[in-house]
């Protein structure tokens, strides 16, 4: 299949290189996409400096409002212009294992969605500390129930879509900024009809580099899928037959 890996990037000026040379090990053939919010750490020129050795290396340099979601979204869309069969999604601070892509993207052979899995049997998270995998796994929990998908671990940021799923879920029409966009989508592709599948991730905590997440992204986060379950709900209600009191 035809591939392009997006990789949303703030700081990752230390985790580039590495991951950079294992995604290319693991998939030669595919196109690398780094989409950066004007990072002040200069990942954007060592990805410029790796891209004059690599024509499949690709530059985004966002310098509007800065924002995960944001970035999400723009990195999609540029993607989509590359004509790829599917597009793969993974953080850039190397907790995302490069080694999975190959079977992520044989998975999506026969499915619209793969997604690694911290929930899954054989999935976990390693290195991160017992109060943020509680916070995982509540969070997880309080997403599936209130979205209700059929999926373990809906805050996982290392998954792909086909290129056809993602050009049918208004893309263009999204405007979320924050990390919430990680559930955002994975939300409008099962509202589609897409064949979801996750499979086990060891997922490693960062070690090089800054978090992003705060509590209020998180409560952001529960905010926003909130509402858009609200949204749904109201969407599936059956229309009130008009009474006609004439
Ligand atoms: N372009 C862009 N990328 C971002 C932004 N915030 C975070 N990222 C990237 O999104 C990915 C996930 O962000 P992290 O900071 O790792 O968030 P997290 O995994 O919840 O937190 P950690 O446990 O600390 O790793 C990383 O590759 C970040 O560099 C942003 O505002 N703009
Ligand atoms: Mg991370």
């Amino acid at each position: 299949m035809k591939t392009t890996v997006i990789l949303p990037t703030y700081n990752e000026r230390g985790n580039l290189y590495p991951l950079v040379h294992a995604i290319r090990h693991f998939l030669p053939e595919a196109e690398i996409l780094v989409v950066d919010d004007n990072s002040p750490d200069g990942t954007a020129q060592c990805v410029e400096e790796m891209a004059r050795t690599d024509g499949r290396l690709h530059l985004l340099l966002r310098r509007e409002a800065r924002g995960r979601g944001l970035a999400g979204v723009a990195g999609f869309l540029a993607a989509l212009k590359m004509q790829p069969d599917c597009v793969v999604e993974m953080d850039a601070d190397l907790s995302h294992r490069p080694e999975y892509l190959p079977h992520l993207v044989g998975l999506l052979a026969h499915h619209d969605v793969a997604i690694g899995s911290r929930a899954v049997p054989g999935g976990c998270e390693i290195g991160r500390s017992s109060f943020r995998q509680f916070l995982t796994r509540m969070s997880t929990r309080l997403v599936r129930t209130l979205l209700r998908l059929p999926v373990q671990d809906c805050n996982s940021g290392y998954r792909g879509f086909r290129s056809e799923v993602l050009r049918s879920i208004g893309l263009d029409q999204i405007r979320v900024e924050g990390p919430e966009i990680v559930q955002d989508i994975l939300f409008r592709a099962h509202r589609r009809g897409a064949r979801i599948v996750e499979f086990p991730i060891v997922f490693c905590n960062r070690t090089r580099g800054q978090s992003s997440l705060t509590l209020r992204k998180l409560l952001m986060v529960l905010l926003h899928v909130y509402r858009i379950s609200r949204l749904a709900r109201e969407k599936d209600q059956p229309a009130k037959p008009v009474t006609d009191n004439a």
